[in-house]
């Protein structure tokens, strides 16, 4: 479905919003917006379109946001939320919300630490990959524990047109099993075996094309499960260009922060930070595509 283009800064000024980029090719913090209050509908596809072409849209200060509003407010954006397989990271009450960070609640642990130590667009294991990501901060470290977004968009355009043609009709293999295994290394075997056996790889174009802006990325998975089988070398390459420092928006977390961003041509990740001193806690909502890579 292409959707027709929206002049969204005008469209949020007009709202009373204002929009202040972060980074030349990612990041656009939008601020006046209470997320825990009804939201007027024409703002949704002006959301839509800002975070579509500026890859992650930063809401400061949504300290009064509650699961059931937030999920309330990811899920006007379509797609369907995410029920995650490890059920014990998830909320009791709203199973879509993931808890990520090392938190324990009754000498338990309920968010998952690992899953954002690698670069990587959100479940692009999928036959129908991730759309819209929303991590909202509860808690976070003074210091480390950032998360980077890439602009695959752009990172493409910025090829010479050689390198481009080259890159034509390939594709990519991605693995869950790969990734399950490494994002998830305390899960039993049978766990393991089990989401093989649900989640065989997928082959997605390693050049996609954005419905929505209608303009040519760089689609690469990501490090933990991704492969490009024809030609051994090509991803670390692509991955370098990507995210060395052009194309990147580098997010230094507030409790308090939502986080919203288009995982169709775009690639993040988190930081380490002192897990023995310091706690993280995210909650994660994924929106599934209804539509493949193409
Ligand atoms: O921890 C983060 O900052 C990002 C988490 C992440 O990428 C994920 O949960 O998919
Ligand atoms: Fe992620």
């Amino acid at each position: 479905m292409t959707r027709p283009s929206i002049d969204w800064r005008h469209s949020l000024a007009a709202h009373g919003l204002a929009a202040h980029d972060l980074s030349r090719h990612a990041g656009t913090q939008i601020t006046g917006l209470d997320l825990s209050q009804p939201i007027d509908e024409a703002l949704i596809p002006t959301l839509r379109a800002a975070c579509a072409e500026r890859v992650v849209l930063l809401f400061r200060d949504q300290h009064d946001l509650t699961p059931r509003a937030y999920l309330a407010f990811a899920n006007r954006f379509g797609g369907r939320p995410d029920l995650h397989s490890q059920r014990q990271y998830c909320l009791g009450e709203h199973p879509e919300i993931f808890v990520v960070g090392n938190v324990e609640e009754n000498g338990r642990r309920i968010g998952a630490s690992r899953v954002g130590l690698n670069w990587h667009t959100d479940h692009y294991h999928l036959p129908e990959p991730g759309l819209f990501t929303f991590l909202h901060a509860l808690v976070v470290p003074p210091e480390a524990g950032e998360t980077r977004y890439a602009n695959g968009l752009a990172a493409y355009d910025a090829l010479p047109a050689a390198a481009k043609a080259e890159l034509d009709g390939i594709q990519v293999r991605h693995s869950r099993a790969k990734l399950f295994k490494a994002l998830f290394p305390e899960a039993t075997a049978e766990a393991q075996a089990a989401e093989q056996a649900k989640m065989p790889d997928v082959i997605h174009p390693l050049v996609r094309r954005h419905p929505e802006l209608a303009r040519d990325g760089l689609y690469l998975g990501g490090e933990w499960g991704s492969e490009i089988e024809a030609e051994p070398g090509l991803f670390d390459r692509l991955l370098d260009h990507m995210t060395d420092g052009e194309f990147v928006y580098q997010h230094h977390w507030r409790a308090g922060d939502v986080l919203m961003s288009d995982n169709r041509c775009s690639l993040h990740r988190a930081s380490e930070w002192d897990e023995t001193t310091e706690l993280r806690r995210l909650h994660r909502i994924i929106l599934i595509d209804d539509q493949r890579p193409q």
